[in-house]
């Protein structure tokens, strides 16, 4: 039973995959605030494999729309807050925020790159990034 001793061995010598030590690891938690119609900061940064939780408030009086482009394609997103969050078949579309609420979405990026996020409201044009490296 060659695979039996090989997880024997791993466990008595404490390996895990690095995965899953970055799974367990507590979170990144990274804010993004909506105010006077555009998206602060410009770029925010969060590592790849690891929890994170994106914060986004609605500082404004209108409602805003939080629409990520490809980051959460085959991601599991866990919503929070007051923010209505629509999926549609690729997961996760997007989450509407009234005002002065808040989305909070917890989740492990699973590709590296940039990725935008735009609000699709008419006449809005919000857009900032989030980069995963
Ligand atoms: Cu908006």
């Amino acid at each position: 039973m060659p695979g039996r001793t090989a997880c024997l061995l791993a466990f008595l010598l404490g390996w895990s995959s690095p995965f899953t030590e970055a799974a367990d690891a507590p979170p990144d938690t990274v804010e993004i605030v909506a105010s006077k119609r555009t998206f602060a900061p410009e770029t925010v940064t969060l590592r790849l494999g690891r929890p994170a939780i994106l914060i986004i408030r609605n500082e404004d009086e209108d409602l805003h729309a939080f629409v990520p482009l490809l980051l959460f394609q085959r991601t599991n997103v866990q919503v929070r807050g007051n923010g209505a969050p629509e999926f549609n078949e690729t997961g996760f579309a997007r989450v509407l925020i009234p005002p002065h609420g808040k989305a909070e979405l917890r989740f492990i990026p699973k590709t590296s790159g940039t990725f935008f996020y735009i609000c699709d409201l008419p006449g809005h044009n919000m857009r900032a990034e989030i980069v995963v490296q």
